[in-house]
């Protein structure tokens, strides 16, 4: 498997996070991408590669060109007004409010552009979403050409909950979004996306929402009681086109891996009846017990068993690292899947 990072992505590093009603540290920090590399590299699993450069193109076919200029320059904004810190929304656009105007002030803009107050922005934001977004592109590259049956994108910031046009839950750039559009784009015809993050992905999911070419399962947590809360529900099954091409798969609290992996039947059954060309996994292991922000309790042999089962699809497989939080697990668990993936 070809394994692809950047230190780049390390810039991106919030000071504090508005969480439970308190300010603390952020849980979406730096260290999270250097112990999954450690893990990787103790396992062996095989040479860390950087990204290969790409342009713009494929980032504005998924997301807004307004968005994206607002993430480029939102931070020197902030700056030019005097803020110090982290640039982070006081104010939200919600119902009744208009949000088809772009407002001149950048808390008007962080507003229009955001959807929670746990995702700050500062100097090292945009340069390190931006390589993210190269570090998925260049996973997504490997496996079109061809050349590789499978590759690990180990992307930070995460991507699943940033939207064509907002960034939330720690996210800016879709980054498996942006490799199941250039898989498109290159050619596959059908391109599956697999998310077994703790959390919805609400943005990949709208993305999408109303396309048949690429279908969106995801395995999480029941929104009613955890992030993000507005989106996941079973009932969604996708608009327009887009009709039955949607798959959500809620789970309560406090299931068991047991649960998850019938989840997960299901999952595959949906993906395997599509029959695509190309699979694209949003891979959060905020699944495992004890991780801070969630409340299932998968063990490392479980993501074996999880990387496993994705090897078994049979498809050029781009695994695209989200969330996982518990900092002293999470290398292993990603190890643990890209060995069960490489063993199979
Ligand atoms: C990529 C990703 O995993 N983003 C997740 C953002 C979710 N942040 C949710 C914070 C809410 C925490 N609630 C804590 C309850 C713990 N008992
Ligand atoms: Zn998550």
């Amino acid at each position: 498997m070809r394994i692809i990072y950047s230190p780049e992505q390390l810039a991106h590093a919030p000071l504090r996070e508005n969480n439970r009603g308190e300010i603390g540290p952020a849980f979406e920090q730096p260290e999270r991408a250097r112990r999954v590399l450690d893990a990787i590299r103790r396992a062996g699993l095989g040479e860390v590669e950087p990204p290969e450069v790409f342009g713009d193109e494929t980032i504005l076919r998924v997301h807004d060109s307004g968005y994206v200029d607002f993430l480029r320059t939102a931070y020197d904004d902030w700056r030019a007004i005097g803020r110090r810190g982290d640039a982070i929304a006081n104010v939200w656009p919600v119902r009744g409010l208009r949000s088809d105007r772009t407002p001149v002030s950048v808390d008007g803009r962080l507003a229009l552009y955001s959807f929670d107050s746990m995702t700050p922005i500062g100097e090292g934001t945009w340069p390190a979403a931006r390589a993210a977004a190269n570090v998925a592109l260049t996973a997504a590259a490997s496996i079109s050409q061809g050349s590789e049956h499978a590759a690990f994108a180990l992307c930070r910031p995460p991507g699943h909950h940033a939207a064509a046009d907002y960034c939330g839950g720690y996210c800016f750039l879709n980054n498996a979004a942006i490799a199941a559009q250039y898989l498109r784009d290159k050619g596959a015809s059908r391109v599956a996306i697999l998310d077994v993050d703790y959390h919805h992905g609400n943005g990949t999911q709208t993305i999408f929402y109303d396309r048949p070419d690429v279908l969106y399962v995801s395995i999480h947590a029941d929104p009613s009681t955890d992030f993000p809360y507005f989106l996941g529900f079973a009932d969604e099954s996708g608009d327009a086109d887009g009709r039955g091409y949607t798959k959500n798969l809620p789970l309560p609290q406090g299931s068991d891996a047991a649960a998850w992996f019938g989840a997960f039947a299901e999952a595959a059954a949906a993906i395997s009846a599509y029959r695509p060309d190309a699979l694209v996994v949003s891979l959060g292991v905020d699944t495992a017990a004890g991780d801070p922000l969630a409340h299932f309790s998968l063990d490392t042999a479980d993501f074996r068993r999880l990387g496993q089962q994705l090897a078994a699809f049979g498809l050029p497989t781009a695994i695209v690292f989200e969330g996982g939080y518990r900092i002293d697990r999470l290398g292993g668990d990603v190890a643990a899947v890209l060995e069960g993936f490489d063993a199979r």
